[in-house]
């Protein structure tokens, strides 16, 4: 759904959007009553930002919950992400992947960096680790790989590469909210680790983001980029940015954290269900958890082989469509042939992301989505096979 400032009456375009439908997902949100009391104390300080009592709060929270060493918090993902590059000082080629949100790429790019693009490994989606070192030039400086979908990528051997060749590393865990991989908590990864905490995502401050790290002098450069460079009211000592995470919306999360881990379960629940319907579909394949990893099911991509299936990916979006139901997908077009960059790169190096783009299709999945509306989206998919 894109709305802008020109949009004369938002309520109507919800509701053309939102009522009877059921959309990719839906935002998590604490009881109004649960909101209303965390919010109370606001209107007696009058403390709405700036890194205030319920910033601090949710701020050691969450580096609890996401087993980091380290953590600030920002007013978006991809800030977090823009603010990293910046603070680690990246120069050059950075090689990342195209199969990913916008952000990823628009934050290197806006960093005056050039984004290199690795292929996929297509079991997974993540950056396909084995094809990385081909790609290093004297001009790389980092990799940014992301856990796409809450995949986690190759860790272990994109370390052996980023340390061999003297790179940073910055994951994109904007979808890994809460994941562990062999026991660690994923923001305890790489150089620094940046997560999303937007209305869509599985935890959500409404808008907001964190990077998570290990190295004190990169927590107050990215501090400094958060807030003007200010270090007091008379002392400003660097040139920064404003990605400050206000009182409402640190509100939000200390509420929703409460909660966090029954939404997951009542998630697994439904992804399992979806597996039950579909895993004997030939030509539906559905994402599967990797190994060592203590899943948060964001996201519920399928890949269509229209080979077998007998229908295309966009088919079945468009007999979803026609029933109310909005599949999404994520992520296509591929964000080396966006038009932004037209002519400056060729998806053709990046085979395998470009065949699952035209293949996959994230399917339906929120916290209350019902065993009922699963059958329904699943009769409607296996009632396309041809
Ligand atoms: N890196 C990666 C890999 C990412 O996926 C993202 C964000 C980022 C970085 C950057 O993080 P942020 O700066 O956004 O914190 C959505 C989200 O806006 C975006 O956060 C997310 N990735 C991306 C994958 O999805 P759209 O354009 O698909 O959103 P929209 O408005 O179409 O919403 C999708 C569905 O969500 C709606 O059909 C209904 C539901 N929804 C949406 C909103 C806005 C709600 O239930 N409540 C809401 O308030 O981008």
């Amino acid at each position: 759904m894109h709305m802008n400032s020109n949009d004369k009456n938002y309520t109507n375009l919800i509701d053309k959007y939102v009522t009877g439908k059921i959309l990719v997902t839906r935002s998590s949100m604490p009881g109004y009553e649960e909101y209303c009391e965390e919010i109370r104390d606001i209107w007696d300080t009058h403390w709405l930002t700036n890194m205030g009592p319920k910033h601090k709060k949710l701020q050691e929270d969450l580096r609890v919950y996401l087993g980091a060493e380290k953590i600030d918090l920002l007013t978006n993902g991809h800030m977090a992400l823009e603010l990293t590059m910046q603070a680690l000082g990246l120069t050059g080629e950075v090689i990342t992947t195209p199969f990913t949100f916008a952000s990823t790429t628009h934050a290197i790019v806006r960093n005056g960096l050039t984004p290199v693009f690795c292929d996929i490994d297509p079991e997974s989606f993540t950056i396909d680790a084995s094809k990385i070192e081909a790609l290093i030039t004297d001009k790389t400086s980092a990799i940014v790989p992301v856990h796409v979908y809450g995949n986690i990528c190759n860790i272990e051997e994109i370390q052996r590469i980023a340390d061999k060749h003297g790179l940073k590393v910055i994951y994109d865990a904007a979808h890994t909210f809460g994941e562990s991989y062999k026991g660690a908590g994923i923001g305890s990864f790489g150089d620094a680790s940046c997560f999303s905490f937007h209305a869509t995502k599985v935890f959500n401050t409404i808008e907001g983001g964190a990077v998570c790290f290990k190295d004190e002098t990169f927590g107050n450069a990215i501090y400094d980029l958060k807030n003007f460079g200010i270090h007091g009211p008379e002392t400003v000592e660097s040139v920064g940015a404003n990605a400050k995470m206000n009182e409402f919306c640190a509100a939000m999360g200390i509420c929703n954290l409460r909660h966090v881990d029954a939404e997951i379960e009542k998630r697994r629940l439904a992804v399992e269900h979806y597996h039950e319907r579909l895993d004997g579909i030939k030509g539906v394949r559905l994402n599967k958890v990797g190994d060592d990893v203590k899943p948060n099911y964001a996201y519920l991509p399928a890949v269509f082989d229209p080979e077998v299936f007998g229908s295309d990916r966009d088919e079945v979006f468009a007999v979803l469509a026609k029933h109310n139901i909005f599949a999404r997908k994520y992520f296509y077009p591929l964000t080396n042939t966006f038009d932004c960059f037209k002519g400056q790169f060729d998806p053709n190096e990046t085979p395998e992301a470009l065949r699952i783009s035209k293949q996959i299709l994230t399917l339906p999945l929120y916290a209350d989505l019902t065993t009922e509306q699963v059958d329904l989206i699943c009769d409607i998919i296996i009632s396309c096979r041809k």
